[in-house]
């Protein structure tokens, strides 16, 4: 990979002059803050010369181009990450060194973008990184949330949902760009009109929107390639003009105003789980609509039939949150380009494609037809006929069988269902994980799989190692490229090279060296944010992820609340010192998910203020988990946690994550786990619990008695009667019970513990018992872990996105030189 040259000398008057002309100081009168917006320019500036090269280079071999449309980009910060792919990294770190700045802890001062809520907003950000690094055409188009995800304040135990101020102090990366604005509207109603014995449909009355376009730089991996995040603000059309004394015009205008401030004021902060909100769909159409005018107005450019579209351009719809790009690709065909329904029928079935994220039935997009109608009167209109279209043909090739029509159509029982329209319109449907798409294709998505099968494929999601390696983990990275060459940064089965050092010694003791320093790094952030001293000889086992039942974080406290039993009981039991470490946001409406996280942090307050245990058991909970401090804690990680019900969780990155940092996957056979254990070998992972079909069989059944473990099983018993006697809350008893509830009474589902939490338990802790045993052996340990960094090859998200090219979107790959002078 050809390393760009970088001018010190440029770059440190760089950022002087930044500092200078930004602020009216010098360096040493600098804040922190105001340093790193300095630098972020400087950097922003040296980002320049290769964005516009690109551009010029996209507009020249017009290329076709992906347009990945996402509600969520969780970004984390930029300023690293875009120093590492620029490959300046050391370079800048030297720099800045010398004039006396540090530059992690300029780095540390960047908030993180959090314009999402989990995977599936980091798997756009890491998407973005690949497709730029491969030198492909792509824009991310999403929105410009003023806040993004909350900050979570751990309050007496309680999670407190803070406001992301992200923007407060600007952000130096952004370039906005309102020569490009668009207008969107909402409301009102459709006028036809016959004009030249064609119908034309006008919408009148409606409210409109201006939506402008601000980008940030996506940096290739030292190739010059700049990609283009696109994300969307409002701003009110025709503002206040004060002198205008007419009402209805000022109420509009009000009204207008406000349309503008609220639409992008706030990401959902719900995973794997549907806001039925009009503000949320809203949302939805104002960054769609935006998009698909300026894909459209981008083809235009250079060419002049607009029935060949798709030979240029192709949306990807990150789940269904985006799939009004449908209606509104039909729409501005028909109403604006004047193609017949057929003709722009075509264009879209070969333009659209979707991507299934969850199976989860809450989070399954139905919009009630009240409010779909009147929010978008043509679109609404486009679908039903989609929809009436689709329905006759489920009759031509299944006469008379209603309950197909029932099963599949795209309006029914007063609902307009997203999936079902994606799935109609797209040329693909694909699952993150081969198991979730063999799912999808034998249960949820069966009726649309038999009817027309070739639109199914499999994409197993990936992650990138520029920001999960090479950023958050410097001295495993450096310890790599030292063993097989840095040829894995672009090309990680490179990394596979690293099996002929596991047996070796001198490398396990260094590998298990450098996972004890990253270990040091992190107990000094618990020490800082928590004041909890914790042992770095200690065994870090680690669950971080959204807080959901079905990714059972309930599970695992249970069963460190049975460990601790089994110490009390047996003080005297062998017991490898171990570090329970959780992180976790809740939907702020989610009380059974809320309460977990109290029940953790009660259960870590009496654990860790035990003196009589001797510090063999500690319990963490990391406050606010995020992109950024992810990258620190998933290289300090022994085990990784990933013990979902089987079947739920479609594919999971995190699990990759940890896998690529040297931690061993302690975990269910579900998502992308299944294939994790493929590559690394069953014996190099502790499996545990139901499979996915056992799952489904027993959910067939209508679940299954969980009494019968509480009688039975002294253990269990135990540790649930805790949860209701106030062991864990001696000033209120019943704290718990809602969780106890769950577990034996009623969970959701008319059912008690529908996601098999106690059917799990026993194999879950017989399972923690080998990892205890495995750990023990100190070199085994370390060949299991490099073992596990050496077969990470098959996950990142250059594999995933070369396979969503080849097998979906059929791109063309660019190359970017830089001209002479800006070498
Ligand atoms: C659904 C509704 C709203 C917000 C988020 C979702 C969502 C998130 N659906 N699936 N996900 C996760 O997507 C990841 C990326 O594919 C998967 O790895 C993970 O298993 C899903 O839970």
């Amino acid at each position: 990979m050809a390393k760009r040259l970088f001018n010190k000398e440029f770059f440190i008057r760089s950022v002087k002059y930044n500092v200078r002309t930004l602020f009216r100081k010098e360096i040493e009168e600098a804040t922190e803050q105001q340093i790193f917006q300095a630098v972020g320019y400087a950097v922003k500036d040296a980002i320049m010369d290769a964005w516009i090269a690109t551009q010029k280079e996209y507009e020249k071999s017009d290329p076709k181009i992906v347009y990945y449309m996402s509600m969520e980009f969780l970004m984390g910060r930029a300023l690293g990450n875009n120093l590492i792919n620029l490959t300046f990294y050391d370079e800048v770190k030297e720099a800045l060194e010398e004039i006396g700045l540090d530059l992690n802890t300029i780095e540390d001062q960047e908030p993180d973008a959090a314009l999402g809520n989990g995977g599936l907003g980091r798997l756009a950000a890491c998407f973005l990184d690949s497709l730029a690094t491969l030198g492909y055409a792509a824009y991310g188009c999403g929105i410009r949330y003023r806040y993004g995800m909350f900050k979570q304040q751990i309050v007496d135990g309680y999670q407190v949902e803070v406001p992301d101020m992200w923007l407060k102090n600007g952000n130096p990366f952004e370039l906005r760009r309102p020569e490009y604005a668009k207008t969107v509207k909402f409301g009102g109603y459709v006028r036809v009109e016959n004009r030249n014995g064609r119908n034309m449909f006008i919408q009148e009355g409606y409210q409109s929107v201006l939506a402008v376009p601000v980008d940030l730089p996506i940096v290739g991996y030292g190739n010059n390639v700049i990609n283009t995040l696109r994300i969307w603000d409002a701003e009110a059309i025709n503002s206040f003009e004060l002198d205008r004394f007419d009402k209805g015009e000022y109420e509009k205008a009000v009204e207008q105003e406000n349309l503008a401030r609220n639409l992008v004021e706030v990401l959902y902060p719900n995973d794997n789980h549907m806001a039925g909100k009009e503000l949320r769909l809203k949302q939805q159409y104002f960054f769609v609509s935006a998009s698909v005018q300026e894909a459209i107005a981008k083809y235009k450019k250079k060419h002049s039939d607009i029935r060949k579209f798709y030979e240029k351009a192709t949306f990807q719809l990150n789940d269904t949150h985006p799939t009004v790009a449908v209606a509104e690709l039909m729409r501005i065909l028909m109403d604006e380009e004047g193609l017949e329904w057929d003709e722009a029928w075509d264009v879209t079935t070969k333009t659209c494609a979707y991507t299934n994220h969850t199976i989860m039935a809450e989070a399954l997009e139905k919009w009630p037809i009240e409010l779909f109608s009147r929010l978008l009167p043509r679109i609404y209109q486009i679908v039903e006929e989609i929809n009436r279209r689709f329905v006759n043909q489920i009759q031509e090739q299944y006469p008379g069988n209603y309950e197909k029509v029932k099963k599949m159509a795209i309006i029914m029982d007063g609902q307009v269902k997203m999936a079902h329209l994606a799935i109609v319109a797209g040329y693909s449907v694909n699952g993150v994980a081969r198991l979730h798409t063999e799912i999808l294709k034998k249960q949820e998505l069966k009726d649309f799989y038999e009817m027309m099968p070739q639109k199914f494929n499999n994409k197993t999601n990936g992650i990138t190692q520029r920001r999960f390696l090479l950023h958050g983990n410097p001295l495993l990275a450096k310890w790599v490229t030292a063993h097989v060459g840095d040829e894995w940064i672009t090309d990680l089965p490179k990394i596979k090279e690293l099996t002929l050092y596991v047996d070796d010694e001198k490398a396990q003791h260094e590998f298990m060296n450098i996972k004890y320093q990253n270990k040091v790094r992190l107990a000094k952030y618990i020490k800082e944010h928590n004041n909890i001293d914790v042992d770095p000889r200690s065994i870090f086992d680690v669950q971080v992820k959204r807080l959901h039942e079905y990714k059972r974080q309930l599970m695992n406290i249970l069963h460190v609340m049975y460990l601790y039993n089994q110490i009390k009981e047996h003080p005297d039991m062998d017991f490898y010192p171990r570090t329970f470490i959780f992180g976790a946001k809740a939907a702020a409406g989610y009380m059974r998910a809320k309460l977990t996280i109290k029940l953790i942090n009660s259960v870590a307050d009496v654990i860790n203020n035990d003196a009589s245990i001797n510090g063999k058991l500690k319990v963490v909970f990391i406050e606010d988990y995020r992109v950024s401090n992810a990258e620190w804690i998933f290289a300090a990680a022994d085990v990784s946690e990933q013990i979902s019900t089987a079947s739920k969780e479609a594919s999971g990155t995190g699990n990759m994550k940890f896998m690529l940092n040297g931690a061993v996957t302690l975990g269910t056979m579900d998502g992308a786990n299944v294939e994790i254990v493929e590559e690394v070998g069953e014996e190099n992972a502790f499996i545990f619990g139901m499979s996915a079909e056992e799952v489904i069989a027993l959910e067939n059944q209508g679940g299954y008695d969980p009494s019968q473990l509480f009688n039975t099983d002294q253990d269990i018993r135990h540790v649930l009667m805790q949860l209701i006697n106030g062991e864990y809350s001696p000033n209120d008893p019943e704290r718990f019970r809602e969780l106890y509830n769950a577990l034996l009474v009623d969970g959701g589902y008319n059912r008690p513990d529908p996601y098999f939490i106690l059917k799990d338990f026993r194999s879950y802790a017989e399972a923690q018992k080998r990892v205890e045993a495995a750990y023990r052996d100190e070199k085994g340990w370390a060949r299991m872990a490099m073992l596990n960094v050496a077969h990470a090859g098959k996950f990142t998200s250059d594999r995933t996105i070369q396979e969503y090219v080849d097998d979906i979107w059929k791109l063309d790959k660019v190359t970017v030189e830089l001209p002479e002078e800006a070498k």
